[in-house]
């Protein structure tokens, strides 16, 4: 990685675990492969149905737990980390744990996490330790309620906006990897790091939404591409 920056911040989306067997959400063989995800991630549709979107996020956390290991572009962020002299801040909109895995330890889930399970009265989260249901109470309500999943849904407030925008404040690279530009605020983030006066660089499988707002380009596999970029 080229030593003239100081201030990184890298964004990561689906498209980072896909080498890793997870799916994404807007291929054609996407998450909610009969529904449109603008549809099933909200707050709406949980209450409607918290049966359905429970054992959908059971799924996924099993898979989790089940041979679904980094890659080498987690792993390459989380040598990236570890190495480079300035500050970095990895915020990602995956709720895996593939970039813990990898080895990065300043991860902000703007999204959520798929290994906790969040209190509806208390906002408190919880590590979860089995699968969503009617048997995963909090300990902080008495009668203890049915935790739901620790995701930001369409209309709710993603985690740690006011720490991003300080960053894309103050950051001379803005890195985007494998998200596809349709879901705010994340989308965004690339206008306030050009604000900044940031260099910014896209690395995904296919020029995304907002692929013309970024100065630099690699169109290709994550798997690939990190690794090469922060040797
Ligand atoms: C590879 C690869 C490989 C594949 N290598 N690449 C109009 C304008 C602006 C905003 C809005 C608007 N109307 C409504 C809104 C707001 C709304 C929104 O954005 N809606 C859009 C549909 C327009 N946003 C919200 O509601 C958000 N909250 C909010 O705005 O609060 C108010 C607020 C106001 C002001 C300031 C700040 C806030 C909340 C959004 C929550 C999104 N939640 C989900 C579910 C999370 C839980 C879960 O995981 O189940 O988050 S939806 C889903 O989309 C998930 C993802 O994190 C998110 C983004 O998806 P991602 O990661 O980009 O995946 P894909 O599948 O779309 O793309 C993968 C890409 O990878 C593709 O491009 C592939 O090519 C590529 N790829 N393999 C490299 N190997």
């Amino acid at each position: 990685m080229n030593s003239m920056y100081q201030r990184i911040v890298v964004l990561t989306g689906a498209g980072i675990s896909a080498e890793s067997g997870l799916k994404t959400f807007r291929a054609e063989d996407g998450l909610w492969e009969e529904h449109r995800v603008e549809d099933v991630a909200t707050p709406e549709a949980y209450w409607r149905d918290p049966d359905l979107v429970n054992r959908f996020y059971s799924l996924r956390w099993a898979q989790l737990r089940q041979g679904v290991e980094p890659n080498p572009a987690h792993v390459a962020l989380g040598a990236l980390e570890q190495h480079f002299g300035g500050e970095l801040l990895l915020v990602t909109q995956n709720i895996d744990d593939l970039h813990e895995r990898g080895g990065s330890r300043r991860v902000l889930h703007m999204h959520g996490e798929l290994v906790k399970g969040r209190c509806p009265k208390s906002q408190q989260t919880f590590p979860l330790r089995q699968a969503f249901g009617a048997e995963n109470l909090c300990t902080c309500c008495e009668p203890g309620q049915m935790l739901r999943p620790h995701v930001v849904w369409f209309g709710e407030m993603p985690i740690g906006l006011d720490r991003i925008y300080q960053a894309l404040e103050r950051c001379d690279l803005f890195i985007s990897i494998g998200t596809s530009g349709k879901v705010y605020p994340a989308a965004g983030f690339v206008e306030q790091a050009k604000l900044a006066g940031a260099d910014t660089l896209e690395i995904n499988l296919e020029p995304s939404e907002v692929h013309s707002q970024f100065r630099f380009h690699r169109q290709g596999r994550a798997g690939e591409l990190v690794p090469a970029l922060v040797e």
